[in-house]
């Protein structure tokens, strides 16, 4: 799996060009992602390229590899956003957020004129929700209530927990994230706008129709879907 990851992320790499400005992904794909970036600006093969985090984890990465950041306020476009995602449906749609970052990874790759996404062939599935759960960032004080009302959905939510003697995850946002089940997603584009109707909800982790190109690493090589 770790060779699948390496080989998705120095493809992707081929999608950077001079002047960019990247959205830096979170998750274990996106670092090999971040530290090959590094190389290539360290070694000048890339100039004026930079990065913005979508995660303090990403931020750190970047730095300790050497790709200068810039804060989402900071610019006026992002060229390409390039990610991990947990699941990957045949419209690719995704399922996104077990790095507790679903958030500003949203919004980032939402504004990216190319949103590239990088998995191994275990995150293709047939229909989001298969395997993976559905994470939603929610307001702490709310996460009780918000839980409930997911029932609603035919679903089933548990709140993320870092361990039981550290409590719950809390993310760069300072909230809760509940990872829910559904029964069946049949609708991820309708799912995903329904659960942020819900008071509390700050984002979940359903991206449908967001990303533009999905890098697969299998043994027979790196797949591209688009
Ligand atoms: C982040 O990292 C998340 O949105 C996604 O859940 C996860 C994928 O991580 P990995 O590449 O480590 O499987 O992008």
């Amino acid at each position: 799996m770790e060779e699948f990851k390496r080989a998705v992320a120095k493809e992707a790499l081929k999608f950077i060009e001079d002047d960019m400005i990247v959205g830096l992904g979170t998750g274990s794909t996106t670092a090999y992602f971040i530290e090959y970036l590094g190389k290539l600006i360290m070694e000048e093969e890339l100039e004026d390229v930079y990065g913005v985090p979508t995660s303090y984890q990403a931020r750190l990465l970047a730095l300790e590899n050497g790709v200068p950041v810039v804060g989402l306020d900071e610019v006026d476009a992002i060229d390409i956003a390039v990610d991990g995602a947990d699941e990957v449906d045949p419209h690719l749609n995704l399922i996104k957020g077990r790095g507790a970052a679903l958030t500003m990874e949203k919004i980032i790759e939402y504004r990216a004129g190319t949103f590239l996404v990088l998995v191994d062939e275990g995150k293709l599935v047939e229909r989001l929700g298969q395997r993976m759960p559905v994470p939603i960032e929610v307001i702490p004080a709310a996460w009780r209530a918000i839980a409930e009302e997911i029932e609603v959905f035919n679903a089933t939510a548990e709140l993320r927990m870092a361990s039981k003697k550290d409590g719950p995850v809390v993310t760069d946002n300072g909230n809760f994230i509940l990872d829910a089940r559904f029964h069946r997603i049949d609708d991820p584009l309708d799912l995903e706008i329904e659960l942020n109707n819900i008071p509390g909800v700050v984002e979940n982790g359903i991206f449908a129709d967001i990303a533009d190109i999905v890098l697969v690493g299998t043994k027979d090589g790196v797949k591209k879907l688009e």
